[in-house]
C-alpha cells in the first residue's frame, strides 16, 4: 500500500538504495497525514457552510461552537506529528549521520567536488589511499595525491563517473576544492554538502544495477548546471573489479581542465 501511494499517487523518484525505503516511507506518512487533514477539512468547511447559513441562522449566534471536537482534533494532529518527528525523521538522520560501515566492507571512494564536476578517488587493488597533503593540491592534483607513496601507485582516479557495487556499503568522503557543492544522489536518498577544507563521510547501499545522475543541489556557480553530467553506475562486484582493473591500467590519473 505505502509502495503504491509513494510511486501511483506521490510520484516519488525511482528508488536504487536499501536507506532510501526509511526516507519513502516518512515521506508517505506525512502526505497520509496531510491527506486525512484535507479531507478532514474539507469536510468540516461543507459542514460549517450548511450548519450556519443564514437561512438556518436569522440572527448571529456570538458564542460559537462548543464542541470539545476542534481542541481534541487538533491535539491528535500535534501528537502525530511530533511521533513522525521524534518517533521517525530524527532517527533516520541520526542513523545516517552516525553509523557508517565498516571500510572492509564497503566501497570507499573520496569525491572532490570542483567547478563543475565531480573527481572520485578508489584506494586500488590493496585498499589503501596513497598520501595525501594539501600542499600538492594543484589543478591537476585535486587530492593532493603524493606521487612519492607507493600505497597510491594503484589509486584511481576518474572524473564524473562513479562505479560501485550492487547490495554492498559504498563509503563516501566527501570534500570540495573550491567552493560549497551539494553531492545529491536522487535514486540513492542522499543528500550532502561538499564543504571545502572538511572531509564528510556519507553512506548509501545501492540495490538495484544501473546508471544515475548525481546532482549538485548548491547553486556553486555559473557552471552549476554541468554538474548534473555525473552518473553514479552501479554494477555487480565481477564488472566493477573489471573496471578498476582497466582503470588502473591506464596509468595516469583522469584530471580536469
Ligand atoms: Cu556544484
Amino acid at each position: 500500500m505505502n509502495d503504491w501511494f509513494a510511486h501511483h499517487l506521490l510520484g516519488l523518484p525511482e528508488l536504487a538504495s536499501l536507506n532510501g525505503q526509511a526516507v519513502d516511507d516518512l515521506m508517505v506518512y506525512v502526505h497520509w497525514l496531510m491527506l486525512a487533514l484535507l479531507v478532514g477539512w474539507s469536510l468540516y468547511f461543507g459542514y460549517a457552510l450548511w450548519r450556519f447559513n443564514a437561512v438556518r441562522n436569522p440572527t448571529a449566534d456570538y458564542e460559537g461552537s462548543k464542541s470539545p471536537l476542534p481542541k481534541f482534533s487538533e491535539i491528535a494532529v500535534v501528537v502525530i506529528e511530533a511521533v513522525l518527528l521524534v518517533g521517525v525523521a530524527i532517527p533516520i538522520w541520526a542513523k545516517n549521520v552516525d553509523r557508517f560501515p565498516k571500510p572492509e566492507e564497503s566501497t570507499v571512494i573520496q569525491i572532490m567536488a570542483q567547478q563543475f564536476a565531480w573527481n572520485a578517488r578508489y584506494p586500488g587493488a590493496d585498499g589503501k589511499f596513497g598520501r595525501q597533503d594539501m600542499k600538492l593540491i594543484s589543478s591537476d592534483n585535486v587530492f593532493g595525491v603524493d606521487p612519492a607513496d607507493p600505497a597510491g601507485k594503484d589509486d584511481v582516479q576518474v572524473l564524473n563517473e562513479i562505479h560501485v557495487v550492487v547490495n554492498k556499503p559504498v563509503l563516501i568522503y566527501l570534500s570540495s576544492k573550491d567552493v560549497i557543492h551539494s553531492l545529491k544522489l536522487v535514486a540513492m536518498r542522499l543528500t550532502q554538502d561538499a564543504i571545502p577544507g572538511l572531509r564528510i563521510p556519507c553512506t548509501f547501499t545501492p540495490t538495484k544495477i544501473g546508471r544515475y545522475q548525481i546532482e549538485c543541489a548548491q547553486l556553486c556557480g555559473n557552471g552549476h548546471a554541468a554538474m548534473s553530467g555525473g552518473f553514479i553506475v552501479v554494477q555487480s562486484q565481477q564488472d566493477f573489479d573489471d573496471w578498476i582493473k582497466s582503470k588502473s591500467a591506464s596509468g595516469a590519473p583522469a584530471s580536469f581542465e
